[in-house]
């Protein structure tokens, strides 16, 4: 067992990971990319950046692989994924600790993490026996008509710094059985743990043998510029892209210019709204992970509390209490409930929107920056907002630990302020009667695309579709058909009789 104490330095522990891990010497240079930790700021290596045309090749090596791939019966095709999900559980522990090191999560949420990518990886093998079509009822005798669904192409992939590995696991082990290369780039915020996955990845690829072509999993290192070769690249079918919303509104119009498929995973503006008959104890919990978890930097992190007039003066000061006890520092040490933010700019973002709040009248309960980690590690704590108005800052996403909190009088003000922004990812009611719980998630309920009862808005589960309406991007991935995005339907007709009837009973005798 590796040194996985916090004694041990950042550096030293996340090189041993990636040596051991196989990531190849050649990953790295000493005029890259800066690799580096919040967890006290610094470089731990500088990884080799690729050139635009570098890119290219990795494209076309994907799409030489798609050719041969698409080939591979989908069931063997599972198998790989299989081998993937085994490498994953043999280095849930490095893999876990080396998100700790390079997003500042705790280790439970890094080996979450991991356990995320292990968890698709096992429905994408049952689902690599289910890629099911239909039969459907033809109007012409002696005729069958189906559907089959047909491997699509290379799958780009775009991934964002806060779940750095596993949005890659749910578009590439879904893509990977569906007949599909994939072609990634992550965060360049987070290049280590994409060259370990990649490592990882190619652990299973030689277990596999043959008949893996090679270029099935590309990697693209570098900038921003990477991840325009692949959203303008005819070669690449399908992007799924993860990250803000303004990302999602420069990429979103190029895919549809030479239509391509978006699978768009944008921003949220999560709420949850707080009844006269919840069990407050239970609500407080869910609303303290899900608002402070990740130190506020899931896209499904609770952002907006919309608490019951009757109940808001016996839940907020509890809360308060929750938010000034909660313990903040190195993510490795084992109490730590909150680890730093990625950097100094998203500090700075949310100094920027508690002085927004302040100057609009909210009371604010935390916030500021503790004196941790050194110099170029960003701490803060978290910030209970009162707010007086639906207002402000609350209308938009800024991607730190701010939970504005408001009143509200009736359910369907509840609901409608719950609807009133821009994105559409999460959302939940704490709530014991039936009939208001039923609203919530009814037609006419929260237009989001998670809508959750008695569980905060965070911490789905790879089973349900993942993603969310309005400005989220509207992109499903993970569980419940999301693998339909990866393939290309085909309506197949087929006549087995002498004559020719035509659809729609047309006649056409010649
Ligand atoms: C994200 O923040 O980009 O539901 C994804 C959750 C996690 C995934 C979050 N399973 O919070």
């Amino acid at each position: 067992m590796r040194d996985h104490t916090p004694a041990a330095s950042v550096r030293a522990e996340a090189l041993a990971i990636l040596s051991s891990l196989g990531v190849p010497e050649s990953a790295f240079a000493a005029q890259g990319l800066p690799a580096r930790s919040p967890i006290t700021g610094e470089i731990v290596a500088t990884v080799r950046a690729m050139s635009a045309d570098e890119a290219g090749a990795a494209i076309g090596r994907a799409h030489e692989a798609f050719l041969a791939w698409r080939r591979v019966p989908a069931p063997r095709r599972g198998e790989l994924v299989r081998l993937i999900g085994e490498e994953l559980r043999t280095h849930k522990d490095d893999l876990g600790r080396l998100v700790t090191l390079e997003t500042g999560k705790i280790v439970s949420e890094g080996l979450g993490e991991v356990q995320e990518m292990i968890d698709i990886c096992d429905f994408a093998v049952g689902l690599s026996r289910q890629l099911y079509g239909l039969t459907i009822a033809t109007e012409r005798r002696d005729h069958r008509m189906m559907e089959t669904w047909h491997p699509l192409g290379v799958c780009g992939v775009i991934s964002a710094f806060n779940f750095p590995v596993a949005v890659w696991s749910w578009n590439a082990a879904l893509a990977f059985i569906c007949g599909d290369p994939v072609v990634w780039k992550p965060s360049e915020k987070t290049p280590l743990t994409a060259l370990a996955t990649q490592a990882i990845v190619e652990r299973a690829l030689a277990r596999f043998g043959a008949d893996a072509p090679a270029g099935l999993s590309e990697l693209l290192i570098g900038g921003r510029d990477l991840g325009e070769v692949l959203v303008d690249d005819a070669r690449v079918p399908v992007v799924s892209a993860t990250g803000s919303t303004a990302m999602g509104r420069a990429v979103a119009p190029r895919l549809a210019g030479r239509f391509a498929r978006a699978i768009l995973e944008l921003g949220g503006n999560n709420a949850a709204i707080v009844t006269p008959s919840a069990d407050l104890g239970l609500a407080l919990r869910a609303i303290a992970f899900a608002a402070m978890g990740t130190a506020g930097q899931r896209c499904t992190t609770l952002r907006r509390l919309f608490v019951h007039e009757s109940v808001y003066d016996t839940l907020v000061p509890q809360l308060a209490r929750a938010y000034a006890a909660v313990s903040i520092g190195d993510p490795r040490e084992a109490g730590t409930l909150v680890g730093p933010l990625i950097d100094g700019s998203a500090y700075e973002g949310m100094e920027r929107a508690l002085q927004e709040a302040r100057d609009l009248g909210a009371r604010v309960h935390g916030g500021g920056r503790v004196a941790t980690g050194g110099a170029d590690a960003f701490y803060a704590r978290p910030a209970l907002v009162e707010i007086p108005a639906h207002t402000g800052p609350m209308l938009r996403e800024t991607f730190a630990p701010i939970l504005y909190v408001t009143r509200y009088a009736t359910l369907d003000e509840a609901i409608a302020l719950n609807n009133a922004v821009g994105a559409g990812l999460s959302s939940s009611i704490f709530t014991l009667d039936m009939r208001e719980a039923e609203a919530f998630i009814a037609a006419s309920g929260s237009d989001c695309g998670i809508a959750n009862v008695n569980i905060g808005p965070s911490g789905a589960e790879i089973g349900g579709a993942f993603g969310g309406e309005k400005e989220t991007g509207g992109g499903r991935e993970a569980g419940s058909d999301a693998w339909k995005a990866y393939m290309r339907r085909a309506t197949n007709t087929l006549n087995y009789g002498t004559t020719l009837p035509l659809a729609q009973g047309v006649k056409f005798d010649i």
